[in-house]
């Protein structure tokens, strides 16, 4: 599967919103920190070079999803290109000169898809959207608290994550079970994100 360039872009871009930029720097925050950002669906990207393409948040190219509403990162990156996208329903475009991020929510009906750059006719591709294609997969990270460490396996690669690095120490969990997970549980990532976990060595 062809990787998508700019997926570390987009981290960083996400990152920057969940981690609080409007935090930081301010002398005080009252309340709660504000809710990450929903991962998107799709990532939809022109340039910066003649490039433009479909993605899913892992950086995968996507083809073909089942109808539904999606929530889409658009990445315009360039001031020469557009991102415009046509098909059943849907008529959506960036502006050619500014580089933009929106988000969009669209609902896709069966049929084909089209999109291009409109500056320059060889920056286009097609997806399909029909019924009985997969959806889109996300990690959705599980509560493994308290499991063995095979039983948290088991549950962070169903749930479409992957098991980070793990180490051992001391706690009250007995010997052998999970005692502490990084993400915690209910966060949704990226396809395959790493969930790191640390197992009791029982009291100390
Ligand atoms: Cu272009």
């Amino acid at each position: 599967m062809k990787r998508f360039a700019v997926s570390f872009v987009l981290s960083a871009t996400l990152l920057g919103l969940a981690g609080g930029c409007l935090v930081e720097g301010r002398a005080r925050v009252v309340g709660p920190p504000p809710p990450p950002p929903q991962l998107p669906d799709f990532i939809f990207s022109s340039g910066p070079a003649q490039t433009i393409g479909v993605y899913y948040a892992d950086g995968r190219r996507m083809t073909r999803i089942p109808p539904g509403t999606y929530t889409i990162q658009v990445h315009d990156l360039s001031t020469a290109h557009d991102f415009h996208l046509t098909g059943p329903g849907v008529d959506k475009r960036t502006s050619i000169p500014d580089i933009e991020h929106p988000i969009w929510t669209v609902t896709f009906k069966p049929g084909t898809y089209r999109f291009k750059c409109d500056v320059h006719a060889a920056m286009k591709g097609t997806f399909v959207v029909a019924v009985g294609a997969p959806p889109p997969v996300k990690c959705h990270v599980p509560r493994v608290l308290g499991n063995t460490l095979a039983k948290a396996r088991r549950r962070i690669r169903l749930a479409h994550c992957a098991v980070g690095r793990i180490s051992r120490a001391h706690s009250k969990r007995r010997r052998g079970r999970i005692m502490r997970q990084t993400p915690r549980a209910g966060r949704t990532l990226v396809r395959g994100s790493r969930v790191r976990l640390v197992v009791s060595r029982g009291p100390g």
